[in-house]
């Protein structure tokens, strides 16, 4: 069974003025795209080809370059698609409101940290916030296509929501100036989704 990439769940121009068309075309079409091309490339004919991409990030080898870029950009993706709409923004609800704020003192304060993750993350890589068996959440950093899934990253848990540092996630909009295109991704977090994705991560 070959991956597929997913249709994005709103248009290119969705996004707009915080994520801009174009980037958002080339991004899903041609980064995504060719993530999903390779991935299936890499696991082709091997037994990890029947098994779902959770388990494919959380048994990798991380010796196999090949499996564990296009491995991690098609897992990251999916989820940096699903976790922003062009009705996003604002604060976290209900269950996961209440571990931010238990975690973190208040929303303000995770984003700031988060943030930071993303701001200081040097080069190509990801931020996240993770969800541990229990509740518990933490913010890390992994760089290129890593992941919070695969072994020894740094940090564990379920993610549940991350955002693309790569120059290609903003360089058209926002050339160097990664620290707005972080503020204005606030602005397109469905926190809904992350809600579920925390409850399902309990
Ligand atoms: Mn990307």
């Amino acid at each position: 069974m070959a991956f597929e990439l997913p249709q994005l769940p709103y248009a290119y121009d969705a996004l707009t003025p915080h994520i801009d068309t174009k980037t958002m075309e080339i991004h899903h079409g041609k980064h995504h795209g060719g993530y999903t091309t390779k991935l299936n490339m890499a696991i082709e004919g091997s037994e990890m080809a029947s098994n779902s991409i959770e388990n494919i990030l959380k048994k990798m080898d991380m010796n196999n370059s090949a499996l564990r870029n296009n491995g991690g950009g098609y897992f990251n993706h999916c989820l940096f698609w699903e976790i922003m709409s062009p009705d996003g923004g604002g604060n976290p609800l209900g269950t996961l409101a209440e571990a931010i704020d238990s975690t973190f003192g208040s929303f303000d304060s995770f984003k700031e940290t988060f943030s930071n993750a993303a701001a200081t993350r040097f080069g190509s890589g990801w931020a996240w916030l993770c969800a541990h068996e229990g509740g518990k959440l933490e913010v890390c950093s992994s760089a290129n296509q890593d992941n919070p899934l695969m072994p020894g990253i740094g940090c564990g848990g379920s993610p549940i929501l991350g955002i693309d540092v790569w120059e290609h996630a903003y360089y058209l909009n926002y050339q160097n100036r990664r620290p707005d295109y972080i503020s204005a991704f606030f602005n397109l977090v469905n926190w809904e989704r992350v809600g579920e994705l925390f409850d399902q991560s309990k």
